[in-house]
């Protein structure tokens, strides 16, 4: 399997923590999306969004969406489980992971940003604030939805942590203030100490 991929993504970085929390063996390529490489019409043929991560399997075939190569994953190799087996918790953790991939995410895309920049004229401050606001607002609400104990739902890191822990990546990379989430702290620095999530982290990647 071949994992199309750039460290400082942070939907690429949630499949690398499934990855490294399953200990499977997937060759990782890497696409530099501030050169535009996604764009390449190589790439765009495999992920027609233009968008990184891309999970290409050994017969060709090809899997988009971080949460669909993550199901995927989970199904190949189902121990450990990403998911609590509480029917409610693993609902739950799901609406945290579906929270941060749909609410917050997809405002501060790179192709977002450049089409607020070309179309709407919007200045480096602008875009700095619009970037805050949603990640702010989005991230109040993932504290008023997980539990930590120590990790979101539970003893184990689920799919909440694995899509938590890039987000917080995110907001500290520009600057979001997170005192008020002490909950996302706490799971944050649970996670910190979890050998797959070191192994995931955007600056231990070859292409950081
Ligand atoms: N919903 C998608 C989001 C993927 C995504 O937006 N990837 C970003 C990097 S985190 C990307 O490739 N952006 C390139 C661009 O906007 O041009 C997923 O979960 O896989």
């Amino acid at each position: 399997m071949i994992l199309y991929d750039y460290f400082r993504s942070s939907a690429a970085y949630r499949v690398r923590i499934a990855i490294a929390l399953k200990g499977l063996d997937v060759e990782r390529r890497h696409v530099h999306l501030l050169r535009s490489e996604q764009r390449d019409p190589g790439y765009r043929a495999k992920s027609p969004l233009a968008i990184v991560p891309t999970l290409e399997l050994d017969d060709g075939r090809l899997i988009t969406q971080s949460l669909a190569i993550i199901d995927y994953l989970d199904a190949l190799q189902p121990d450990p489980p990403l998911l609590p087996s509480d029917a409610v918790l693993a609902a739950q953790a799901r609406a945290t992971a579906l929270t941060i991939a749909c609410e917050i995410h997809p405002l501060a895309n790179l192709r977002v940003i450049e089409a607020l920049q070309r179309q709407f004229g919007a200045k480096d401050v602008e875009i700095a604030s619009w970037r805050r606001l949603w990640i702010s607002e989005g991230l109040k609400a993932v504290e008023a939805l997980i539990a930590p104990a120590p990790f979101a739902f539970g003893a184990e890191p689920s799919l909440a942590d694995i899509c938590l822990v890039p987000q917080v990546y995110n907001a500290r990379r520009f600057d979001v203030p997170l005192d008020a989430c002490p909950r996302i702290l706490a799971v944050d620095a649970a996670c910190a100490m979890h050998p797959a999530f070191l192994q995931a982290h955007p600056q231990a990647q070859p292409d950081a």
